[in-house]
């Protein structure tokens, strides 16, 4: 069974940037939707069982049942796209990245200044729902990609990106209080990443 990401904060504490309303909604209801969907598609699956997400999200191809497949690739995406998100959010985020991470954002992009508005431009440029996303090579290099509806690096780089950053740009993570600027959530969002999180998973790369 797999389970949410428990939040080490309360669904009021990203307010004015992630309104309170949308996190009741997004976490309560969409992420726990994927969850729950995830663990009845794992039920027709017992080969899956014991194997970790990533495992999974890496190796859907194995699944020879394409309704399952489809269910897994959507629902398991969702989840695991949702713990990461949810688990690179703080109200103590917005710092600057530091350590070896903020080294290789150097090296990579120039600045920090210029890898926001890259990452940025890539999530507001996904056409539909999906996701903006900063992973790393096993080297260390960071990568910016997008993927649509509910895949990831994962899915899309067989196991070769670790995903460390994913701004959901789904209209449901941001429509109740920025509407149709998709941009201007996007803007507000990097007031609350934590990289301290994200420095975290970037060490931890496979
Ligand atoms: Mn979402």
């Amino acid at each position: 069974m797999f389970k949410q990401i428990e939040l080490k904060y309360e669904l009021n504490a990203l307010e004015p940037h992630i309104d309170t309303l949308t996190m009741e909604t997004h976490y309560g209801k969409h992420h726990a939707a994927y969850t729950n969907n995830l663990n009845n598609a794992l039920k027709e699956l017992p080969e899956l069982v014991g194997k970790g997400i990533e495992d999974i999200l890496i190796n859907l191809d194995q699944i020879a049942d394409l309704r399952l497949r489809t269910a897994v690739r959507n629902n398991g995406g969702g989840f695991y796209n949702h713990n990461l998100y949810f688990g690179i959010l703080s109200p103590n985020g917005g710092q600057e990245p530091t350590g070896e991470l903020a080294q290789r954002i150097k090296e990579d992009f120039g600045s920090f200044e210029t890898l926001k508005e890259k990452l940025a431009a890539a999530s507001a440029g996904v056409f539909g729902s999906g996701w903006g996303w900063l992973s790393a090579e096993s080297d260390g290099k960071l990568v910016i990609s997008s993927t649509p509806n509910q895949d990831n690096p994962l899915m899309t780089h067989g196991g070769k990106l670790t995903p460390i950053l994913g701004i959901d740009v789904w209209e449901h993570a941001y429509y109740l209080k920025y509407k149709n600027l998709r941009a201007d959530y996007i803007k507000a969002i990097f007031n609350v990443i934590d990289w301290d999180a994200v420095a975290k998973l970037y060490a931890a790369r496979k």
